[in-house]
């Protein structure tokens, strides 16, 4: 999972970065102002399983972050390896202003979130028709020259593009109404910035870290949609905060109020705005969080785990972690019959702990 932060100059990117970075992952220059790290997602499910099966390694779902230099500046289109992260991302993270600072003046002079929202999208916007447009020309060139069934291709993707740069024209981000996953695998390879699911990320004042759950929920009821999700974080802080001791860094929250867990609580939205299910393998060597598709099957699952688990399925047995903490081992729950045996065309659910048996 490959994730883009984007915003405004100066709307706290990098520091974003760096607080979600600090404690849970690594980072590595990209150069030319790009950043790029790899965070693991903290999941307390997985912690306890980890615990209950003694797994010698407990291996949570990583995604990568990748900071990207200013884009757009003064209409620019994005180049180089910034525009080939930004394309290639599952999703954006949208960082936008809300602090008070009087050292870092802002780029248009006032503290505006919801109009820099606004602002960053419409360049989203644009982008995204620039590359429609693009390739709508290069389509009527191959209607009109090429054979017929290429023909017959090139016109069936231009009525799809069609279709979406009429949402475009009316101002519409394609991931406020594009939510068929059909639709969305067939224009996904196009980089399309505004198909992308959003995390809107409120980057709040140290002075306003109290209210963080009021501000978060007040924009959350004005701007969340299917796939656009919002949280708040005053990104300084917990960037600073982590380079203390825990001790230190208590004493800080407790002075200001700030609480605890406000990054978990960012990656905890990540992981809601990607829309995928979490399952786990309890294995006493690795303990693992997998992620796929809502929606996908218990041998899509397998063969997240390995193609020949996939390959060999026979079946799965399946308990909910909450269940397998609660009875205390896989043979408990084989005796009290609630350890599920499913076949290949099992939905899996959220937290589902699995065990494939396969034959290769
Ligand atoms: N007071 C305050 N300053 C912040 C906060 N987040 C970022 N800044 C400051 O704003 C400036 C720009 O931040 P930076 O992360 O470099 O923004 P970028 O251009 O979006 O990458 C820096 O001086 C940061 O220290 C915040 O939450 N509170
Ligand atoms: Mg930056």
């Amino acid at each position: 999972m490959d994730l883009a932060i984007v915003g405004l100059p100066f709307s706290g990117k990098t520091t974003v970065f760096k607080a979600l970075m600090a404690g849970h992952g690594s980072a590595s220059a990209a150069g030319r102002g790009e950043a790029i790290g790899s965070v693991k997602i903290p999941d307390e499910r997985l912690q306890s399983l980890g615990v209950l099966v003694a797994a010698k390694k407990i291996t949570p779902i990583e995604v990568v972050l990748h900071d990207l230099p200013a884009l757009f500046e003064r209409g620019a289109a994005p180049s180089g390896s910034a525009a080939e992260a930004l394309g290639r991302a599952d999703a954006l993270i949208h960082v936008v202003r809300e602090f008070e600072r009087d050292d870092v003046p802002h780029p248009t002079g006032t503290i505006d979130a919801d109009r820099d929202i606004g602002a960053f999208d419409a360049e989203m916007l644009l982008h995204d028709l620039g590359i429609i447009d693009r390739r709508l020309d290069k389509l009527d060139t191959t209607a009109r020259t090429a054979k017929t069934a290429e023909g017959e291709a090139a016109q069936r993707e231009s009525e799809m593009l069609k279709r979406a740069k009429t949402h475009l024209d009316a101002e519409t981000p394609l991931r406020d109404v594009i939510t068929d996953e059909g639709d969305i695998k067939a224009l996904a390879n196009f980089g399309l910035l505004t198909l992308k699911p959003m995390l809107i990320l409120v980057n709040i004042s140290e002075s306003a870290v109290a209210e963080r759950d009021a501000i978060e929920a007040e924009f959350r009821e004005r701007r969340a949609k299917a796939r656009t999700s919002v949280t708040a974080l005053c990104a300084r802080l917990e960037a600073e905060l982590a380079e203390l001791s825990p001790e230190e860094a208590k004493e800080f929250r407790d002075d200001m109020n700030a609480g605890e867990g406000a990054t978990d609580h960012v990656l905890e939205a990540i992981r809601e705005m990607l829309g995928l299910v979490t399952f786990f393998t309890a294995g006493d060597k690795d303990t693992r969080a997998w992620t796929i598709p809502n929606g996908a099957t218990v041998l899509q699952a397998a063969g997240r785990i390995h193609t020949d688990i996939e390959r060999g399925f026979i079946r799965a047995e399946v308990i909910a972690w909450d269940k397998l903490l609660e009875l205390g081992s896989h043979n408990e729950a084989r005796k009290a019959g609630q350890l599920r045996q499913e076949g290949r065309t099992y939905i899996v659910q959220e937290g589902d702990v699995i065990n494939v048996l396969f034959n290769v």
